[in-house]
């Protein structure tokens, strides 16, 4: 694999400096920076191929739909599902939430039956099922969390019932990084007569994703997380299920024919992708996928494994450092406060420093209230990160947290 040096000589926007300072990018989890190859992916496009897809003969939109399509493979091919019609392309993580929530969860849910999340979800994967259930009369049931940050996995076993129709469950919480047992958690799920969809948002940078061998129902993620564009993201569905569902949207694409009498929609994918695409989103995510391929899995795991426990005891040094949630395994994440002392403030003056980090409840306010806390300072790992923007995250909190006791 390239060496670290190598890979951050691929993200131009690591050269800059911020305040004076060379940058320090350690708000991966909020959104990764992109190799050349995306930005020149996406540039190429408008600047030889631009047209729209799947409609024209001519030889421009041909040579775009064959991109989109060839990245639909990529996609099909980075989470191993069995067929590339089971990839919705969707604006994000978000989007494709609220396909699932909206199409499948309101022809689906009746009063008294249950959804199953937890109590580490951004709220993205909160809000839509409250919605769902409002609509439905279908009830959500939460997975308590423990001190440590991790699924109370007792408790998740007396939740489920022959009531739960859905688990939808966070691979990688944002907050916190723990990893949850997903594949556990999903056998259970079957087992007892749910369906799953996981949130691998914070999941797909950091580790290999096969959704046969996971055998979930429903997997998203969100593309510029991934070292890929914004605007962009996936839903991926098992087939049978998506075939049964209906589009959220209607439009252009997604029909087969129309007549004011009758309309009868597409097959899969195209169902569900109403109106022209994201079409230069969708080509920079394949090119952020074949990013992915240049690197190695084992040796992702284990810089980020080097990195995260690096940063753990570096900060673990300083007096008054309190990590929020401490998960037997963590990936790409670490929250934590400081004394009383305001995470924002300390945000603001390590941006003066170059140093940016994310602070804030990070979308999942109920996680924050489970630790009666309004919120972390959030410093979120990528590829590129070294142990040397550890070591400056370390030596900024020294120089500012005196400044503010
Ligand atoms: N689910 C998880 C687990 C996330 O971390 C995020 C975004 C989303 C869903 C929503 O993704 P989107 O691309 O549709 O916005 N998380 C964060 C974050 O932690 N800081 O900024 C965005």
């Amino acid at each position: 694999m390239k060496s670290i040096p190598e890979i951050r000589s691929l993200f131009p926007i690591l050269t800059r400096e911020v305040n004076g300072k060379p940058l320090v990018y350690l708000d991966n989890a909020a959104s990764t920076q992109k190799p050349q190859a995306v930005i020149d992916t996406i540039s190429d496009y408008y600047a030889r191929y631009n047209a729209n897809v799947h409609r024209g003969v001519h030889a421009l939109s041909v040579e775009a739909t064959e991109a989109m399509e060839g990245s639909r493979k990529k996609v099909q091919r980075f989470l191993n599902a069995i067929e590339d019609r089971e990839i919705i392309f969707t604006s994000g993580t978000t989007h494709s939430i609220n396909i699932l929530a909206q199409s499948w969860a309101k022809d689906t849910l009746k009063t008294g039956d249950e959804i199953l999340i937890s109590a580490l979800e951004h709220h993205s994967n909160i809000v839509p099922w409250q919605m769902a259930c409002e609509a439905t009369g279908a009830v959500l049931k939460v997975i308590p969390v423990t001190d440590a940050g991790e699924l109370d996995l007792e408790a998740f076993e007396t939740l489920l019932s022959a009531h739960t129709k859905l688990l939808s469950v966070a691979h990688v919480s944002n907050a916190l990084g723990t990893v949850n047992p997903i594949q556990k958690l999903i056998q259970k799920a079957r087992s007892s007569g749910a369906l799953v969809h996981i949130d691998g948002a914070q999941a797909v940078a950091h580790m290999p994703v096969d959704v046969q061998a996971l055998d979930c129902d429903f997997y998203s993620f969100s593309a510029h997380k991934l070292y890929g564009p914004t605007g962009m993201g996936i839903l991926y569905g098992k087939a049978s299920h998506l075939e049964k569902m209906n589009p959220l949207f209607g439009g252009g694409e997604m029909i087969k024919s129309v007549s004011f009498e009758k309309t009868t929609y597409n097959e899969i994918p195209f169902k569900f992708e109403a109106g022209t695409p994201n079409i230069a989103g969708i080509i920079g995510l394949g090119a952020a996928i074949d990013f992915m391929y240049s690197l190695d899995w084992k040796e992702v795991k284990a810089h980020e494994q080097r990195i995260l426990a690096l940063a753990l005891s570096e900060l673990g040094k300083m007096e008054g450092m309190r990590f929020i949630g401490m998960p037997a395994e963590r990936s790409g994440v670490i929250s934590f406060l400081i004394d009383d002392i305001h995470p924002s403030d300390l945000g603001t003056l390590l941006d003066k420093l170059g140093i940016a980090v994310r602070t804030g409840h990070h979308c999942a306010e109920p996680l924050m209230n489970r630790f009666q806390i309004p919120g972390t300072l959030r410093a979120s790992f990528g590829i590129y990160n070294t142990e040397e923007d550890v070591m400056l995250l370390a030596a900024g909190l020294k120089r500012v947290v005196p400044m503010l006791s």
